[in-house]
């Protein structure tokens, strides 16, 4: 078993086993199956690439091959950093096949998280796209590389200079795969942290496969399902919810979207006809009010998710007039519980809510600030524990003991509401966490960066309301006694390899921060000042 994970005990883990949760399979033996099932049906299309489920196994074959070449071995952590093509699809299942274990981050992800990602799991080997969306990413590997021992391998797509080049890693040579089992873990996916930077949350292969199995149910992804992958592709929604793993299983076809703008969007989808989308509310509003200025056909548009964020009815009223598709609300999280509306609900519950729980033993529990459970209806902290939520955090004993309660519960942080039927609503959070747009950012990880800065005496960061993100982050800024400017502030962070999407959005320099009774800064306050200043 891998060091600094938490297994489920004994005996919830006999219950799972029994009651067909788990099975056994892994995530590697699904696209052998579906590789024999599928063979001559397209898995797979990126800006260049067309691959079949047999040609995808064969290529997933010999790079597994490659990399065990290459040194590779099971359990070895490996840094995957990839936009939407092919070769991520490529390379996670050579990996899961041969029992390495991708830490998936984003493309937006820099220095100061890659660096952290590669030291924290001890990375063998690190893998990348020679540049993307203007950034070289091979600058970024050379100087985590220099700082980060365990890296002896750095891959990548493109034009590789002096490292290893992705293509040269497919062999016909064949080696003994190492057996990989249901009940180990498959990879370290990333949390949106509330505390510090991201903690890692390590899955296993059964209970993943048992919520790709789960998503595809609910989401009705069969054959024919085209599914549009406009999200960073590792990221847990488009993975597995149902995302890339969910249309693999069922045999479907995924086309790969370098960018989520409608002007690369809409021709995708007309050119495939495409049937199901998964985006955050933020894109579902763009594309909602962009949708008109289109001439593109989007008639083969079934089904659009939206999930990572709240949705709000108001927008969630217009899907399907603007696109004449069913909208599905999806409440998940890369700990595990994953909630949806279902295709058959009515409209009431798909625009009001944000589903409910998709297996039949995930237990859910909405309580107070003591953990008392509150009656139906009434908002509180939601705890989960289920056959498909982690135990703990990878390495991360401390954080875990808040993190869980003592009988396995997880503190997602979200304030929610369940109704009588045992669907839920979105209320609020009580974790410290700007969800911008989808993408997390962890208050503290940004204030002790800022705190590093000479001029800073004190920074607190908080969510501030914006029509397209949702939220952006404000950050408040005590300054010592010198001077410095916002954009100097802003670019500090930048030079310290922050990723972008969690540079504060606005920097606001005040005296002194609100207080809360026990003396701590009151961030409700600073949300509230904001707004007042806003409205001055
Ligand atoms: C998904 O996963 P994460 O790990 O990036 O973020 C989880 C958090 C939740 O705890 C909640 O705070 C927020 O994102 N969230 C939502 C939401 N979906 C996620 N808040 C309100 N309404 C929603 N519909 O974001 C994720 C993972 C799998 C599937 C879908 C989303």
């Amino acid at each position: 078993m891998l060091d600094g994970f938490t297994p489920w005990p004994d005996d919830r883990a006999a219950f799972y086993r029994q009651a067909g949760c788990w099975e056994g399979l892994t995530i590697g033996q699904m696209l052998d199956d579906r590789a024999r099932q599928f063979a001559e049906n397209v898995a797979v299309i990126d800006h260049e690439r067309t691959l079949t489920y047999s040609q995808l196994n064969e290529r997933v074959n010999q790079l597994a091959n490659g990399l065990l070449l290459l040194g590779i071995q099971k359990e070895d952590r490996v840094v995957v950093q990839l936009p939407n093509v092919a070769g991520y699809v490529e390379i996670v299942f050579a990996l899961f096949k041969i029992g390495a274990l991708p830490v998936f981050s984003l493309p937006s992800h820099r220095y100061n998280e890659i660096r952290y990602f590669c030291e924290f799991t001890e990375a063998k080997a690190y893998i990348v796209m020679d540049s993307f969306g203007g950034f070289d990413y091979r600058s970024l590997a050379r100087q985590v590389q220099q700082e980060v021992s365990s890296l002896e391998h750095i891959i990548v797509l493109g034009d590789a200079q002096e490292f290893t080049p992705f293509d040269s890693l497919f062999t016909t040579q064949s080696i003994d795969f190492p057996t990989v089992k249901g009940n180990e873990v498959a990879f370290l996916q990333l949390s949106g942290g509330s505390t510090g930077i991201s903690k890692l949350i390590p899955r296993t292969h059964d209970e993943y496969m048992y919520t790709v199995k789960l998503s595809v149910e609910h989401c009705h992804v069969t054959e024919d399902t085209v599914l549009l992958v406009v999200l960073p592709v590792s990221h847990n929604y488009p993975m597995s919810s149902p995302g890339i793993l969910g249309v693999l299983y069922a045999g479907g076809k995924i086309v790969l979207s370098s960018s989520p703008s409608p002007d690369v969007a809409f021709p995708l989808i007309e050119m495939h006809r495409v049937t199901m989308v998964q985006l955050v509310p933020s894109l579902a509003l763009h594309w909602l009010d962009i949708k008109p200025n289109h001439k593109e056909d989007l008639s083969s548009l079934e089904v659009m998710l939206v999930g990572g964020s709240k949705f709000s009815a108001e927008a969630a009223k217009r899907v399907r007039p603007v696109f004449d598709c069913q909208l599905q609300q999806v409440f998940g999280m890369a700990e595990g519980l994953v909630n949806y509306t279902r295709l058959d609900d009515p409209d009431e519950i798909v625009i009001h809510t944000q589903g409910r729980p998709m297996s039949p033993y995930d237990e859910v529990k909405v309580v107070d600030d003591d953990d008392q459970e509150l009656p139906i209806g009434e908002a509180g902290h939601l705890l989960t524990r289920g056959p498909y939520t982690i135990q703990g955090y990878y390495k991360a004993p401390e954080h875990n003991e808040k993190a869980f309660t003592k009988d396995g519960f997880y503190r997602t942080g979200d304030i929610v509401r369940q109704t009588e039927d045992g669907y839920l609503i979105v209320e609020g959070r009580a974790k410290d966490q700007i969800n911008r747009g989808g993408e997390k950012i962890a208050a503290e990880e940004v204030e002790n960066m800022l705190l590093a800065h000479p001029a800073v005496h004190d920074a607190a960061i908080v969510a501030m309301p914006d029509y397209y993100m949702g939220e952006k982050s404000c950050a408040f800024i005590i300054l010592r006694n010198s001077d410095v400017t916002k954009r100097q502030l802003k670019s500090f962070l930048r030079e310290r390899g922050l990723a972008t999407y969690k540079i504060p959005d606005e920097i606001l320099f005040v005296e002194s921060f609100p207080l809360t009774h026990l003396g701590k800064v009151s961030k409700k306050d600073l949300r509230l000042s904001f707004e007042q200043q806003l409205h001055t």
